[in-house]
């Protein structure tokens, strides 16, 4: 099932809200028929109305807009995912936020743990009191994990996730207060020097491994950063030496075989800032092999 998350309010630029057009323009929907695969386009979801006090962190925007698309969100992943494997499209990293929260609250439901592979070159890790940029697509992991501080701005959660559920693979720009946070917080972390020296797969499958052994249920949710900005122009928030084409087709691939991914999103790309489509089309091409399309399968694209 496809849902449009048009959120651009936890970034300060514009064209995020394009994302979801974008990636019906590169045939996500047909790719994705091309499986073989049953699909429907949900088209997409409205934020909820949410009135919350004003934050003393006069850096913050927008606070009460993103606070009710995690509203929304939450709700739509909880119902989404009952019966079809749920595919946002994004919009900025803050739907996360809301996605995440309801695919924690089927895994209740189902009486399983939630597990959450977070690729990003950001660790999304500021809570309301220590952003300094203001922009809530830094905010998801703390939220979620539940750090204090939200409590009043953003809707209670309804299951806070264990942060040692939690792997991350790309991270290359990572905020002093965010530093802190994950040397205490537990999560499984592989920065680019990481995967430069080790590889992903190793990482990768040691995580799997753990995801199955608890029968747990797998979020994915892919930053458009994660990946390098020679083959990724269209985001945002660009870093340099990010995951090559094979590392993200690769961990793609590995993921497919589990069979473990119930959920998964596709956030920050920014239509406005892209070349051509060609950031769509990679990140389309990428969704593909996480459904299975095998390389041998692979069409080509020209850009
Ligand atoms: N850490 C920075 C901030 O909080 C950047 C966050 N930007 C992202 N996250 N794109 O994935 O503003
Ligand atoms: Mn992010
Ligand atoms: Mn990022
Ligand atoms: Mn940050």
């Amino acid at each position: 099932m496809l849902i449009g998350a048009p959120v651009q309010s936890g970034t300060n630029r514009l064209g995020c809200e394009m994302g979801p057009s974008a990636y019906r323009a590169a045939g996500l929907l047909e790719a994705i028929r091309d499986l073989g695969l049953p699909v429907e386009d949900a088209g997409a979801i409205a934020p909820m109305p949410f009135a919350g006090p004003p934050h003393p962190n006069r850096a913050i925007h927008h606070l009460a807009e993103t606070a009710g698309w995690t509203l929304a969100l939450t709700e739509a992943a909880f119902r989404h995912s009952a019966e079809a494997r749920p595919i946002f499209l994004g919009g900025d990293h803050s739907l996360s936020a809301g996605t995440v929260a309801g695919m924690a609250r089927r895994a209740e439901a189902e009486g399983r743990p939630l597990f959450l592979l977070w690729l990003d070159a950001h660790a999304d890790l500021h809570t309301l009191d220590t952003t300094t940029s203001g922009n809530l697509h830094g905010v998801p992991l703390a939220y979620l994990t539940g750090r204090p501080g939200f409590e009043g701005y953003f809707p209670p959660l309804t299951a806070a996730l264990d942060p040692a559920r939690i792997c991350m693979f790309g991270l290359r720009s990572v905020d002093p207060a965010e530093r802190a946070a994950l040397g205490s917080g537990g999560a499984r972390v592989h920065d680019m020097r990481d995967i430069d020296e080790n590889g992903v797969v190793a990482p990768l499958r040691d995580f799997l491994r753990e995801v199955t052994a608890a029968d747990g249920l797998l979020h994915v949710s892919l930053d458009v950063d994660f990946l390098d900005p020679g083959i990724a122009p269209g985001v945002g928030t660009t870093v340099p030496g990010g995951a090559t084409f094979r590392e993200a087709h690769l961990i793609m691939e590995l993921l497919h075989d589990s069979g473990l991914v119930r959920s998964l999103d596709l956030v920050e790309l920014n239509p406005f800032l892209d070349e051509r489509g060609r950031t769509a089309l990679l990140m389309t091409d990428l969704a593909a092999s996480l459904l299975g399309r095998r390389i041998l399968d692979r069409p080509t694209r020209s850009f």
